[in-house]
């Protein structure tokens, strides 16, 4: 510690702390304007604002790059720093435009606070000249005014060091010092991917959103909410005027350090869309007319009520939503179970991380990611696989990049050359499908090399012996030629992966949507056992959850065979304890999953299906056979705050509110839970979908009284292990990690630390089966599908965000320019995709970032859409569908 005097005041600092930082513990305001906390403090001092006196210096001292050290004395106000810091300002203002009057920034510029502050009015050094740069507007979502550019740096360093783009560059020497991309070409051709973190943190009027409200900021109030889109769970503020949120802004939170993705920053002009769902809809003759709440819920309980008397419980079904709270999917689950008597209810998890609830509850007793977000940055080798981290995570993507910047070496495992691939250390570009192939690989050479941690494997696993046995068969001869990879750079990755400290596995996608996709799984948690990488900060299996809710749905029970917190279904204790609680005999038979549901309607056993924030038209597998399922069923409830795809179907159409409208939890991946808050009101009569479901469950002569989403909360606490101390006054404060199991615990960060949830940590080896479905002569490529950085999913948002929707407006395949020469196809060329399900025309994108004989496709498109080719055969464990390898025919149109 080190003893230093601010302002008359002794106090005691950490080593490392500078200046700065100290008077904060004080309550002494600095002015700064380049200062940024997340930036190496090292490297600060650019602009000069925070300058103080220190006793014994001649010249005053930025402060937040000024290391406190033992026995110093500083003066933040005296005379002297006054004086200093009014000649900052003066220089500043000597080139800078005063058209506060007009300057939308005006409210939200540190510089026009410090004149004011410091009484600067005008600059005794003006030269007159006025700048007159053209404003560069290039980019979709903000524009830069290079005249109000006060050349602090923190745009650039923010991109370079902390979103680890580059996109932009200080350029050009003295006067003529700017920020541009660097070659000086407008924002939008540079490599920006618009996530506006350099625009949050320009301290003046020249990087600025586009805007389609106006406002001053004085006009605004702020609500603190968290991100609706991805699993990363970034902490943000909405800002407000007259019931809209007209801009949004990061928040520090653990989660998101922060930062935001373009997602979270400018995605959010769906709330107020004119296309909003504003009343119950009723479908008659075919055409949906507008309901009051009494007709719509009057024919939902009279159909389900009839269904339930011809038919027994289980012709009903329910699909609830990752997009929704805690509190609602508890909710669903209790309709279901308790009021109407199925356990036929699940999510979008089942397309998603079902082999990770499967193939990590087998291995180490809970399916859940073992790290957390920010531990990244501690790790010294990151292996990221079937993870298109930048794109679908992107925060969590910025931090690995950052890792790797700060000297940790990574391993990316990927059919497609994706950004992280770019920065690796090792690229295996793997043929899709054959992932655990690879993991077998990978353990084979750290065996055969004595690389695998002999005493955690002693303490803390069992079955190390059949482990080693079935991997002897998977040379690196062997699988280099199964996944198409280099031998050596196997080799390498295999040795780096064995002998680093804290290894860190990231995955996602690529290894959980196939029909073998639990092996996968399992074969990555056999990796991460064998080097005993498992409860052990900044390493672990942290399989990427991918929906803001995601997790919280599964953990609430929106699954067939669990009640909340992994409670089994068919266990008799946990049925008697949930039976006890809610008041009715409950169904030990574990319901049926989504792609199960789908069958039993296309097979006329399922009459009647609830879908709360899905859209499975657009993505569950082989479209063609959901919409005749669909077509089939007897009645469909849609709640969503969209008439989707899937709504089109439906009898019944319930407006929901929306993220921002109502009040709730979101557990994000790192298994944070954390508040959203209402910011505006919903439009029209649409209602939270807590308050929906909780009118229905009284319509169905279920006595649910809750006051609000606290309440239900309590509930979930009191019957959830793992979120027992978690309550609402204590989420006030910062989300809380569970398992939290009492009011006390203060949440976990890393799992698995001690001892396995299941004990020992079980090695599962198993063997490479090839996919369902491996090209041939009709249909000669493997087509992979997944995600893109500015859609999210089936688009229902993002397509109404208009900058998004005018980026990438349809549908697309990525192909390469071999393939695309042989079928003479140009970029940009209509080009029509076939395979045994279906056949749509999309637009060729020719990229050299996959290999000649495989395609990929994203499937945010209903139109051109990747899902009516896609191969709905399941993983006979998880029920996941092989969302990542069909095979397809390509021709020209
Ligand atoms: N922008 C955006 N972000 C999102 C979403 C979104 O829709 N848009 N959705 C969210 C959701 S719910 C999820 S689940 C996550 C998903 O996040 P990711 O899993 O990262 O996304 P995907 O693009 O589906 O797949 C990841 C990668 O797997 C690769 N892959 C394909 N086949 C294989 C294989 O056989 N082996 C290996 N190792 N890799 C393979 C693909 O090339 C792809 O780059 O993203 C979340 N974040
Ligand atoms: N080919 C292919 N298909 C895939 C995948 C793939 O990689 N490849 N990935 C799969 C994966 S991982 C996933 S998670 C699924 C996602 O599939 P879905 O969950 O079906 O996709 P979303 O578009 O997120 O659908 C969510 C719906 O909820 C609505 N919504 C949003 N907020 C609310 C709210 O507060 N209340 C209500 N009631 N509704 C709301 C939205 O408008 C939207 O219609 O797609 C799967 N499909
Ligand atoms: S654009 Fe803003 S953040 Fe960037 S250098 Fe200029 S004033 Fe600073
Ligand atoms: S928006 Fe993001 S990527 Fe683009 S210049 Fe700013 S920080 Fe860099
Ligand atoms: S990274 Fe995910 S949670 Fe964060 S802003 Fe982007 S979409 Fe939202
Ligand atoms: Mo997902």
């Amino acid at each position: 510690m080190i003893r230093l005097n601010i302002d008359n005041h002794w106090l005691e600092v950490e080593k490392g702390t500078t200046v700065l930082e100290a008077t904060k513990s004080l309550g002494i305001k600095i002015p700064t304007l380049c200062h940024h906390p997340h930036l190496d403090s090292s490297i600060g001092g650019a602009c000069r604002m925070c300058l103080v006196e220190v006793e014994g210096m001649r010249a005053l001292a930025p402060s937040c790059a000024l290391p406190a050290t033992e026995g110093m004395v500083v003066k933040t106000r005296s005379k002297r720093v006054i004086q200093g810091r009014k000649m900052v300002l003066d220089l500043i203002l000597s080139n800078h435009p005063l058209d506060c009057m007009t300057c939308v920034a005006a409210g939200n510029c540190k510089l026009q606070d410090y004149c004011f502050e410091y009484g600067v009015k005008d600059s005794r050094l003006r030269s007159g000249d006025e700048k007159d740069y053209p404003l560069d507007h290039s980019n979709k979502f903000y524009f830069f005014d290079r005249n109000k550019c006060i050349i602090c740096g923190k745009c650039t360093r923010i991109c370079t060091e902390l979103q680890q783009t580059h996109a932009i560059t200080m350029s050009g020497r003295g006067f003529d010092t700017h920020v541009s991309p660097p070659f000086e070409d407008p924002i939008s051709q540079s490599t920006c991917v618009s996530c506006g973190n350099c625009v949050s943190a320009c301290p003046v009027g020249a990087l600025v959103p586009r805007r389609t409200e106006r406002f001053r900021y004085w006009e605004t109030r702020k609500i603190k909410t968290t991100c609706p889109y991805c699993g990363v769970g970034c902490q943000m503020e909405l800002l407000i005027k007259d019931n809209k949120v007209v801009e949004v802004a990061p928040s520090d939170g653990a989660a998101n350090n922060g930062m935001l993705c373009v997602k979270g920053k400018f995605g959010y002009k769906f709330i107020d869309h004119p296309d909003r769902l504003r009343t119950p809809l009723v479908k008659k003759e075919g055409r949906f007319v507008q309901a009051t709440w009494d007709e719509a819920y009057r024919l939902i309980t009279d159909k389900i009520t009839a269904a339930k008397d011809e038919f027994g419980a289980d012709s009903i079904a329910g699909f609830s939503s990752a997009r929704c709270t805690n509190e609602e999917n508890y909710l669903f689950q209790k309709l279901f179970r308790a009021v109407i008597g199925t356990n036929n209810i699940d999510h979008c998890a089942r397309l998603c991380h079902a082999s990770t609830v499967a193939g990590l509850a087998a291995t180490l007793g809970s399916g859940a990611m073992t790290n957390s977000n920010l531990e990244a940055l501690g790790s010294d080798l990151i292996f990221v696989t079937g993870s298109n981290t930048t794109e679908t995570h992107p925060v969590i993507g910025s931090h690995i990049k950052q890792a790797k910047a700060n000297g940790a070496s990574l391993i990316v495992a990927e059919p497609r050359e994706i950004e992280l691939a770019k920065v690796a250390d090792v690229f295996l570009q793997i043929k899709p499908g054959t992932n655990v192939a690879l993991f077998n690989g990978l353990m084979h050479v750290i065996i055969k090399e004595g690389l695998e941690d002999k005493d955690y494997i002693r303490d803390r696993t069992e079955n190390f012996e059949e482990l080693k046995e079935v991997m002897e068969n998977y040379s690196p001869e062997v699988v280099a030629q199964i996944c198409e990879v280099n031998k050596d750079d196997l080799i390498k990755a295999a040795r780096m992966y064995g002998k680093a400290d804290k290894g860190a596995i990231y995955y996602s996608m690529g290894v959980t949507q196939h029909s073998t996709g639990t092996q996968g799984v399992m074969a990555v948690s056999n990796l991460a056992l064998l080097c005993g990488n498992i409860g052990k900060e900044s390493a672990g299996v942290n399989s990427l959850r991918g929906q803001n809710n995601v997790q919280g749905a599964c953990d609430m029970g929106a699954l067939p065979g669990y009640y909340p917190g992994y409670q089994k279904v068919f266990d008799s204790k946990a049925k008697k304890k949930f039976e006890k609680a809610w008041g009715r005999t409950l169904s030990d038979k574990a319901g049926l999953t989504i792609t199960e549901v789908v069958n039993g309607l296309d097979e006329k056993t399922i009459k009647i299906l609830y879908v709360m924030g899905e859209n499975p038209v657009v993505s569950d597998p082989d479209t063609g056979h959901v919409k005749r399922a669909l077509d089939k069923a007897d009645f469909i409830v849609v709640q969503d705050i969209f008439l989707t795809e899937t709504a089109e179907y439906a009898d019944v159409v319930l407006p929901a509110a929306a993220f921002a409208e109502k009040d709730g939890t979101f557990t994000n991946t790192e298994r944070r839970v954390q508040r959203i808050r209402k910011a505006v009101n919903s439009p029209g009569e649409s209602k939270p979908d807590w308050v929906i479901l909780m009118e229905l469950m009284k319509r169905l002569g279920y006595g649910a009284s809750y006051g609000g989403p606290a309440d239900i909360m309590e509930e979930i606490a009191a019957l959830t292990p793992q979120y027992g101390g978690i309550s609402y006054d204590r989420l006030e404060v910062e989300g809380l990690q569970w398992p939290c199991p009492t009011r006390k615990h203060p949440g976990t960060k890393v799992l698995h630390r001690e001892k396995f949830d299941r004990g020992k940590g079980l090695f599962k080896p198993a063997e490479y089966i090839k996919s369902a479905e491996v090209p041939d002569k009709d249909y000669p490529y493997i087509m992979t599908t997944g995600r893109m950085l500015y859609h999210y999913h089936t688009r229902s948002m993002t397509k109404r965000v208009r900058g998004i929707d005018a980026l990438y407006p349809e549908s697309y395949i990525e192909i390469h320019p071999v393939t695309a020469s042989r079928l003479d196809v140009n970029d940009g060329d209509k080009i029509r995709v076939s395979s045994r399900r279906g056949s749509v025309v999309t637009k060729a994108k020719i990229t050299d970032g996959v290999v000649e004989d495989v395609v990929f496709m994203p499937f945010h498109f209903y139109e051109g859409g990747a899902n009516y080719l896609t191969n709905s055969v399941i993983d006979p464990i998880a029920k996941i569908p092989e969302l990542k390898v069909s095979a397809v025919s390509l021709e020209k149109l």
